[in-house]
């Protein structure tokens, strides 16, 4: 039934809040970014030729409300079967180093041994995907995205950066991340290049 004082939006606020209706609201919280979930489990015959094709799209938010409806309706990190991977990056960059975004960057990582518990677990992954959707790096043009990865033996936390050349920049993500997400432990940093071919780590955190 239409409401005379039902408030609609006008031009670029597509949002209606408490603050154009007290009544009827509706209340939307857009983010800063558009954020897009991906999947992923490769399996055993995966290589770096073939992987991309596993991976799978699976939505795109841009509100805090869709953050949670999302988060709310897909298995929890601790339920995903071996080899799995969500990834959750800016809208238009792919989870994978090829794409522009990514290609000369790196990524701060950390292995999560199984016998911490796993809701320890899953709100170090809550805590992660909220420091990205909510902007919390003095850098956050320098994030990408997030991963989490589950493996026999642990689970493992990402950050993708867009660079790998400045350790400032780099220090200060790393820093931010292990702060907002509460990781006990110390995180690496390695550049795309390196983890392609398995070499050294950068810096740590
Ligand atoms: P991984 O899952 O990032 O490493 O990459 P992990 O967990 O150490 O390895 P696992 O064997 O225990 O799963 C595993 C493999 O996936 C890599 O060696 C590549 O073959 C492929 N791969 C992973 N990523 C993130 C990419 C990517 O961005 N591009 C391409 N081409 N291949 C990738």
């Amino acid at each position: 039934m239409a409401q005379d004082n039902l408030a609609v939006p006008s031009g670029d606020n597509k949002y209606v809040t408490v603050f154009n209706d007290p009544v009827n609201f509706n209340a939307k919280h857009p983010l800063h970014n558009s954020w897009t979930l991906w999947f992923d489990n490769p399996g055993k015959k995966s290589n770096a030729n073939n992987w991309e094709q596993s991976l799978k799209e699976l939505i795109t938010f841009d509100t805090v409300e869709d953050f949670w409806g999302v988060y709310n309706n897909i298995m929890k990190t601790c339920d995903l079967s071996i080899s799995s991977n969500y990834h959750l990056f800016k809208q238009g960059i792919k989870p994978m180093w090829e794409d522009p975004a990514n290609k000369h960057g790196g990524k701060w990582s950390i292995q999560l041994p199984r016998n911490k518990t796993m809701s320890e677990i899953d709100n170090i992954w809550l805590y992660t995907m909220l420091a990205c959707i909510g902007e919390a790096f003095e850098h956050a043009d320098e994030v990408c995205g997030v991963v989490v990865s589950v493996r026999k033996a642990f689970f493992r936390i990402s950050l993708w950066t867009r660079t790998s050349d400045n350790q400032d920049v780099a220090m200060s993500i790393g820093r931010t991340l292990k702060k907002s997400a509460n990781i006990d432990g110390t995180l690496e940093f390695q550049s795309h290049h390196d983890s392609s071919k398995s070499q050294g780590k950068a810096w740590t955190v």
